[in-house]
């Protein structure tokens, strides 16, 4: 079986060795780590999704599933990040509270830091007031992801926080995570949204460009 296939059902299966050979085989072999990640981990990852809502697996899976997922991810890591101009902005990065998920959130780290982001990683579950501190200590940008439709409203909240706090004018804020949508970013009133980690660059890049020529 080809590597990009091999990787898919060890990050399934939660084989984290297995996970970790497959990914360093599939870049021997000269596959592009962009393939090993959308057609090796991320396919994985909507797969384990989809038997948990069948009822197939249930948490513990899911969660050797996301530990297989993650070391395979550190493999890849060095290949994926690329070394654009140095950008230097401050972006705080979390996923908002009540949220457990990290991975996605950890990817658009990796990514930020990778174009020339300085990046303060608050971790999982975190509450408005820690982003308002994070802007305090000199974020000009704060990054937020839910992967739950139940989280999702608190960046309204992390967003009502920034406002009362008088810090709204001097941040930019941007949102992503599988359950959110640009639509749902306009109501949060949020100044951008990024689908993937790839995206994520861009937006914040474009946002922090913004905040910095409007005086922030
Ligand atoms: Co959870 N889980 N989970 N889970 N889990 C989902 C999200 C779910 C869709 C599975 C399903 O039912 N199909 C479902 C949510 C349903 C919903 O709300 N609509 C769900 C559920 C229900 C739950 C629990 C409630 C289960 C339970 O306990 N009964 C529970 C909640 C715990 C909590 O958070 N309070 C739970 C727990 C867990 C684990 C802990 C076991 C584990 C997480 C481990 C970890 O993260 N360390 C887990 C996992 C692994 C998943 C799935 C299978 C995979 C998520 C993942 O890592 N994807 C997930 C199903 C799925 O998404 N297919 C599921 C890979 C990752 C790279 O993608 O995170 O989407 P993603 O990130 C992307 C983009 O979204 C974007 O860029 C990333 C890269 O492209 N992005 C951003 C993300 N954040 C961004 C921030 C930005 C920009 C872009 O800022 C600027």
């Amino acid at each position: 079986m080809e590597a990009v296939d091999e990787l898919r059902e060890a990050v399934i299966e939660g084989q984290k060795s297995a996970a970790v050979a497959q990914a360093g085989r599939g870049l021997a072999e000269g596959v592009p780590a962009e393939t090993l990640f959308d057609d090796g981990l991320m396919a994985a990852m909507r797969r384990v999704g989809q038997l948990f809502e069948l009822g197939e697996i249930y948490v513990p899976e899911m969660l050797v599933s996301a530990h297989a997922m993650t070391a395979a991810l550190e493999v890849l890591r060095p290949h994926m990040i690329e070394q654009g101009a140095r950008s230097s902005g401050r972006v705080a990065i979390g996923t908002v509270m009540g949220d457990l998920h990290d991975i996605g959130k950890n990817l658009v780290a990796m990514m930020l830091e990778g174009s020339g982001f300085e990046v303060d990683d608050l971790g999982i579950d975190v509450y408005p007031e820690r982003f308002v501190q994070a802007i305090r200590d000199g974020a000009e940008i704060v990054a937020m992801s839910a992967l739950l439709t139940t989280t999702m409203p608190h960046m309204r909240d992390v967003i009502d926080a920034i406002d009362a706090a008088g810090l709204r004018e001097r941040v930019g804020i941007v949102i992503g995570g599988a359950p959110l949508t640009q639509e749902v970013a306009d109501a949060f009133g949020a100044d951008g949204y990024a689908k993937d980690a790839s995206s994520a660059v861009r937006v914040v890049e474009a946002v922090v460009g913004r905040v910095r020529a409007l005086g922030g």
